[in-house]
């Protein structure tokens, strides 16, 4: 049982973990194409602890630098391809450093807006997979580099609220079932665009707050699955962009959190007694962030970025 969150812990944990990834560790080499997102979700992390300092600035923005490709997206990794979902961690990486200034602009912009399908929707590569996620990271990507004009933001607009069922929640593509993942993508994306008048809070408030397990106090993705710490961001994200996050029960949220931390050696897993991870370690502290748990900095429940950070590209030039 924990009773608190042990970010000096933490902190070990994920600078362990980075120089360990230096050292190509079999997790590394199976992991090789995701660095890109673990280096997002690890340095985000810090930074909500006001950490970002213990790593070398220039050593990690030279590598993100050589993950791009000559069509302008990032890959996960120095040598592989191009996708949605890379980019936009290398963006969120560069904003964290205040680095964004690098970027040349028009090229990650263009290939972005290269990837927005004629009914709107996007493909994450040049292969043509089809998501809301894709939509989500390409509205998100291109409102931090402000270039949302380069896309036909209605039509991207038209083809998420496409994606919305009938219980208020919204899937990877038209009729898909809901998902509290695609739910965040999609109310992130309206949040950004200024268009969350086009969902329906009171019924998508209700579905979300049925995600709490009433004995855990864990939150899960889907009805009949697992509760799980990652929808601690998934769901509660998508609670605060529609003004419902007074629907669940905040204490006990935060506790089936701080329970699912590694208080030996750092890192928070999917839930209680679980083997921890870079991903669930961040989506616990991130949780926490957005349940205002003291000590940890305040993140923004749309751009997934820290709100001082979010402040300084969108307000300050
Ligand atoms: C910047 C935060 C951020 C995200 C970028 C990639 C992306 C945009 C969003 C992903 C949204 C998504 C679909 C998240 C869900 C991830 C997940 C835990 C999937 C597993 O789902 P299930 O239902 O498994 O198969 P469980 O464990 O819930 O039973
Ligand atoms: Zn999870």
């Amino acid at each position: 049982m924990a009773d608190k969150l042990v970010a000096d812990k933490h902190l070990r944990y994920i600078l362990n973990l980075m120089a360990e990834k230096k050292k190509e560790s079999f997790e590394s080499v199976v992991m090789d194409h995701l660095r890109m997102n673990g280096a997002y979700w690890g340095l985000t992390t810090l930074s909500l602890l006001d950490k970002l300092g213990s790593v070398s600035e220039d050593e990690v923005v030279s590598w993100v630098m050589t993950c791009q490709h000559e069509s302008g997206g990032f890959a996960g990794n120095t040598g592989h391809d191009p996708h949605v979902l890379y980019t936009l961690s290398a963006v969120q990486i560069l904003a964290l450093f205040d680095k964004l200034n690098i970027l040349d602009v028009e090229k990650v912009s263009n290939y972005i807006a290269g990837l927005q399908n004629e009914d709107g929707s996007f493909s994450g590569d040049i292969w043509g997979e089809v998501d809301t996620r894709f939509s989500y990271i390409a509205i998100c990507c291109l409102s931090i580099l402000k270039c949302l004009d380069k896309i036909n933001v209605k039509k991207a607009v038209d083809y998420i609220v496409s994606c919305k069922n009938l219980d208020g929640g919204f899937g990877c593509s038209p009729g898909a079932e809901s998902h509290a993942g695609q739910i965040f993508c999609c109310v992130g994306a309206l949040a950004i665009t200024g268009n969350l008048h086009r969902v329906d809070k009171d019924l998508l408030g209700w579905w979300l707050c049925e995600r709490q397990d009433y004995e855990s106090g864990g939150l899960n993705g889907r009805p009949e699955k697992l509760p799980d710490v990652c929808y601690s961001w998934w769901v509660l994200s998508s609670l605060i962009m529609i003004d419902r996050v007074h629907w669940i029960e905040k204490a006990k949220l935060v506790k089936f959190i701080l329970d699912s931390q590694d208080m030996d050696n750092g890192g928070i897993s999917d839930r209680p007694s679980y083997t921890v991870d870079i991903f669930h370690t961040y989506f616990g502290v991130a949780g926490l962030s957005l349940l205002e748990y003291p000590g940890v900095k305040t993140i923004d429940p749309a751009y997934a970025l820290p709100v001082h950070v979010i402040n300084r590209i969108l307000f300050t030039k």
